[in-house]
């Protein structure tokens, strides 16, 4: 693989990482991304020797085992209902990224990727302020440097509980410290709002369609920015040159028939739907569940913008909705 890439998840404790995390894969299988369809990337989950391994085995010898890997059992509990990642450790997984249909030059070259993503756990990734919480000082130590040599990172905040402030002291002073940071390996942060499926309850049959209009989200992506001031410390970073984006995503979705949001979303036998794309009426794209979770990584690996990946200047541009 051409190159590797570090992206590490950051955001309070309970925020959906690990469920962002855990559902991108399908998110990718299933075009449930905002992409054109035309770009047709992959996403295939690695073990950790196969990531490190410059020349891995051509076929897979075990299938017939269990989780082949720790990405498929970290999608496994998810799947099962629910992912228990309160440890006090930071995990990496590993991905292979291609691209196998049509993209821009300058993007296509690039492929394929590595991509290391770190997850780390929920009092780790951000403690709540003056939390003290027993971790080892080498685990912080290790994350310290994961957060500071990463390529890109993803800031997971509930879009719920955006004002529930315990946390926002820390991961302001912690934007201030990546701004500060002398490597400068930092080239792209995006912001994810997560559990968006929550903000449709009340649309009933409609809130499928609405949560798939563009317009909507960056309508609401305005609001979210506008109520969190202390996001605004996002900009110099953007102005030093990281491009950051801002998008919202759902890892429990919709439900095919009624189109609401999952309200159980670890019920088996649902199946994918279909609208027309933003490339036209004969472009299709899924997003059920999950919904969005790979624009996060795929906007941090190839540094293209989806339909759904907000820039400062969208966001601040006069809009004819308000
Ligand atoms: N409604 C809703 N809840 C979610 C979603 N993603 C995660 N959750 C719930 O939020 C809680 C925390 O999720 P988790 O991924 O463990 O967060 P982490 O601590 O940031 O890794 C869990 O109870 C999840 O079931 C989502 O898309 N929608
Ligand atoms: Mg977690």
């Amino acid at each position: 693989m051409k190159e590797k890439l570090t992206i590490c998840l950051i955001g309070p404790k309970k925020g959906g990482k690990s469920s962002l995390l855990a559902s991108i894969a399908d998110c990718v299988a299933q075009n449930a991304f905002g992409y054109p369809l035309t770009l047709r990337p992959t996403l295939q989950p690695l073990s950790q020797t196969e990531a490190l391994d410059p020349e891995p085995p051509a076929k897979r010898q075990d299938i017939f085992a269990g989780p082949s890997n720790d990405y498929e059992k970290l999608r496994n509990d998810f799947v099962e209902g629910g992912v228990a990642t309160d440890t006090l450790d930071t995990y990496e997984y590993y991905f292979r990224l291609g691209l196998t249909g049509v993209a821009p030059p300058a993007v296509a070259e690039r492929a394929p990727w590595l991509l290391e993503i770190v997850d780390a756990a929920g009092e780790l990734a951000v403690p709540p302020d003056g939390a003290r919480v027993a971790i080892l000082n080498d685990v912080k130590d290790k994350f310290a440097g994961q957060l500071l040599s990463a390529q890109a990172i993803v800031l997971v905040l509930p879009t719920i509980q955006l004002e529930d402030s315990g946390w926002i002291a820390t991961l302001a002073r912690l934007i201030d410290r990546l701004g500060r940071n002398k490597d400068k390996r930092l080239r792209r942060l995006i912001v994810a709002f997560s559990q968006y499926e929550r903000l449709f309850v009340n649309l009933g049959p409609s809130a499928f369609t609405y949560a798939c209009d563009p317009a909507v989200m960056l309508h609401v992506i305005r609001k979210l920015v506008r109520a969190a001031p202390w996001l605004d410390a996002l900009r110099a970073l953007d102005a030093a040159g990281v491009s950051v984006r801002f998008t919202a995503t759902s890892a429990h979705g919709f439900t095919r028939r009624f189109q609401n949001p999952n309200l159980d979303p670890h019920q088996p036998g649902e199946k994918r739907f279909r609208r027309a794309g933003v490339e036209g009426a004969r472009g299709f794209g899924e997003y059920w569940r999950p919904f969005l979770t790979a624009e996060p990584i795929l906007y941090a690996a190839l540094d293209l913008d989806s339909a759904f990946t907000f820039s400062y200047r969208r966001i601040d541009a006069r809009s004819d909705i308000e």
